[in-house]
């Protein structure tokens, strides 16, 4: 597989500095432009504030990027000819010449590939709602299962069924960990309902459960839930009307497979007058702040 990668990724990678990998797929299909483009520059603005090269990864007419130039960035964010890539993907994406945007598997597969060890998402997929009937799990558990890297997320998507996404991950062995929570959180909410997370109090603390766990063999990844900051959550109560509301227009509308998550989040972020995507922008951020402590804590 060949990669470009950015000249201060480069540098990091060879000096053994901090680097945050970040994906391109909640930038091209989670959010709308120009909203998108701002947010990505914001976490990748914060990364160099902080000290973290940032490596955003993409796929552009079927070669492979970890960490974009400003212009690369700008054309992820609006051109429509960019499609979401999984793991799955990520050879007919090369093969065929795609210009891609990485979900959180093929991100965890490149980032891994050239060394990365930390990368900070929105939210994870999962188990959708009505999986016993469609089948439809994220290829995002399936790579956390395989993939030994730390993935900082606000919980996995509130679209999705969460008690049942928690049993699957149990079931693939990826070890959880609540940031300052024993509850799991839900995405837009800070309260699932769930409990019994391990919860960790420190960015050394997940440093070195990682590190426990490379040393122990376990090739599996580490995922830390981070909940969305209080002043910008929307309340359980609140988006799990809206939630079902866009589920069964999904339904209706006969969405499924890969378009069903962009679908959703932008039905939600219609039906709640965008307070949803400022909620993602939020929590997103939120992680990358958390990725970037980790990503020292490792380096
Ligand atoms: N987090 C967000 N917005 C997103 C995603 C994550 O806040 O759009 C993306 C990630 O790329 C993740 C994907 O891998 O949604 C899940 O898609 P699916 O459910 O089809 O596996
Ligand atoms: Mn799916």
């Amino acid at each position: 597989m060949k990669i470009h990668t950015s000249r201060d990724v480069q540098l990091a990678l060879k000096a053994g500095h901090p680097i945050l990998a970040l994906e391109s797929t909640i930038i091209a299909h989670g959010m709308p432009f120009p909203d998108n483009l701002k947010f990505a520059q914001r976490g990748e603005a914060l990364c160099r504030e902080r000290g973290v090269t940032p490596a955003t990864v993409a796929i552009i007419n079927g070669e492979i990027y970890v960490g974009l130039e400003e212009n690369l960035l700008k054309f992820i964010a609006e051109d429509d000819s960019v499609r979401k890539t999984s793991r799955r993907e990520l050879g007919i994406a090369i093969a065929e010449k795609w210009h891609g945007a990485t979900t959180v598997s093929s991100t965890m597969h490149i980032a891994h590939q050239v060394g990365i060890s930390v990368f900070a998402t929105g939210g994870i997929g999962g188990v959708h709602r009505g999986a016993e009937y469609s089948f439809d799990v994220s290829q995002d558990l399936s790579a956390l299962a395989e993939i030994p890297m730390v993935v900082v997320s606000a919980g996995a998507k509130a679209i999705l069924d969460l008690p049942q996404t928690i049993e699957m991950m149990e079931t693939l062995g990826i070890s959880i960990l609540g940031y300052k929570t024993g509850e799991f959180p839900a995405f837009y909410s800070r309260e699932s309902g769930i409990l019994g997370i391990h919860s960790v109090g420190s960015d050394h603390e997940i440093a070195n459960i990682y590190k426990a766990n490379i040393s122990s063999g376990i090739s599996s990844a580490v995922l830390v839930a981070n909940p969305v900051p209080e002043k910008n959550e929307i309340p359980i109560q609140e988006i799990e009307s809206i939630i079902n509301a866009s589920c069964k227009a999904a339904v209706t509308q006969n969405i499924k497979g890969k378009d069903l998550t962009p679908f959703l989040l932008k039905d939600i972020l219609g039906k709640t007058s965008g307070r949803s995507l400022e909620t993602n922008r939020a929590l997103a951020i939120n992680n990358i702040k958390l990725g970037i402590s980790v990503a020292k804590e490792l380096a």
